[in-house]
């Protein structure tokens, strides 16, 4: 691991730490990149990097395979990333811990292999109106597959759950309720304590969606009490292509695999097969083992600087952008719940956001334009998308400035004001 130094962090505080992301040293339209596209994807620090490297170059072999020293050594690293995960999340085993591709995969999993077994028709899924497609669609194939009905609790104007819908709604027939931790369009941070308590009151399972919520929040899924809890490796400035499925082992233990092949068998016969126990039940043919490698690097990483100093300083920005923005006349910002994690979306005047995306892009400033694959939100606020700045722990306020200035420059650009 390449531990930040002691003592790295300055009077520019923590985005001292950028120096540890090489992509942000290249210049991006001949301008500074000024990254704020962290809510899509972070970059990864030299640590992840090099240990994906390392891992091809001094210990690649597949796991739970071969006889030999790598591939046993292959697998020990395997092991203990997942053993890194179950930690970071604060799982209580380490059999809690599923691999993935990614968020998508953890969900469409629970889905098929949950939902398919334990719904029927009548039964309700309560789906958050803030939804990701990702924690929609796969409920959508699985309703349809088993004639259960998807519920939606609404939002309120400022971008907050509406939890006395939410409560109305639940009811005995409620079999399982999804949520975003945090909202990858508005930021909003949802009460999913408050939610898990309550589904559970008439029995409903609960899956978080904490895409976006792990890089930016400890969080502690046996003080949550969730039965499901998904991420993925790449906005934890880790790889794409890896992600995770924590389960309650119970539920994991009662759940069929849902897909076949390799290493996921205790037993094959042209006349039946028996399964391996949970996880390696959920982990069919050969895994990302080097993006479990590289995982393990990222949380490394991440533990190493320490998040509830990331949150901070995340915050510090969030505000910062908030008060700055606020200047631009004719932005109006969409979503401000009261508690928010490191994004702030918006629209501006008559100027389509992807117009907006398009003028930053050209001042070297990423930010994302569109519906976020939350189309649902967005028709709830009447709008086909928004700009949608999302902070990482190397942004800092000159990023912001970056970003004002940029859209000081659409303003004139559109004619909506006398160039100075
Ligand atoms: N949101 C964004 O720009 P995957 O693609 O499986 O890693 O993550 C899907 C996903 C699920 N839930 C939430 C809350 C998410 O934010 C995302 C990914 C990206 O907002 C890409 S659309």
């Amino acid at each position: 691991m390449n531990a930040p130094a002691q003592g790295k962090e300055t009077s520019a505080g923590i985005a001292a730490y950028a120096a540890d992301f090489p992509i942000l040293a290249r210049p991006v339209n001949g301008r500074r990149l000024v990254y704020l596209d962290n809510g899509a994807t972070t970059q990864k620090p030299q640590a992840v990097i090099d240990a994906e490297a390392r891992f091809y170059s001094e210990s690649n072999a597949n796991i739970h395979r071969g006889v030999h020293w790598l591939s046993q050594h292959s697998t020990d690293l395997y092991d203990q990333g997942r053993e890194r995960v179950r930690g970071f999340l604060n799982a209580a085993q380490v059999e809690e811990i599923v691999f993935t591709r990614g968020t998508t995969e953890a969900i469409n999993l629970v889905a098929a292999s949950w939902g398919r077994p334990n719904l029927k028709a009548g039964d309700e899924i309560l789906l958050s109106g803030m939804e990701h497609h990702a924690n929609i669609v796969p409920w959508q194939m699985v309703a349809e597959q088993t004639g259960a009905i998807i519920k939606v609790v609404p939002v309120t104007d400022n971008g907050e759950l509406d939890m006395e819908a939410f409560s109305r709604l639940l009811n005995q027939r409620t079999r399982f309720v999804g949520v975003c931790h945090v909202s990858n369009a508005l930021g909003t941070i949802n009460p999913v304590a408050d939610i898990i308590r309550q589904a559970h009151e008439v029995g409903a399972v609960v899956l978080v969606d904490g895409a976006q919520a792990v890089a930016h929040q400890a969080v502690d899924v046996q003080a949550l009490g969730c039965d499901f809890y998904v991420f993925s490796g790449h906005k934890l400035y880790g790889p794409t292509g890896i992600g995770a499925l924590y389960g309650r082992k119970a539920l994991l233990d009662a759940m069929p695999p849902w897909q076949g092949g390799g290493d996921m068998i205790h037993t094959v016969s042209f006349e039946r097969s028996t399964f391996a126990e949970t996880p390696q039940k959920f982990e069919a043919g050969t895994p990302n083992i080097a993006g479990v490698v590289a995982l393990d690097a990222a949380i490394v990483y991440v533990q190493s600087i320490g998040l509830e100093r990331i949150a901070a300083h995340e915050d510090r920005l969030l505000q910062y952008a908030n008060e700055a923005l606020a200047q631009i006349p004719g932005l109006r910002f969409i979503g401000q719940a009261r508690e928010r994690a490191g994004i702030v979306s918006f629209v501006m005047d008559d100027i389509h956001p992807h117009d907006l995306g398009t003028i930053l892009d050209m001042e070297g400033v990423a930010i994302r334009a569109g519906h976020h694959c939350a189309m649902p939100l967005m028709t709830r606020f009447g709008l086909p998308g928004t700009a949608r700045a999302s902070f990482a722990l190397y942004n800092s306020t000159d990023d912001v400035d970056a970003l004002v200035a940029g859209l000081q420059k659409a303003r004139r650009l559109f004619g909506m004001e006398q160039d100075a």
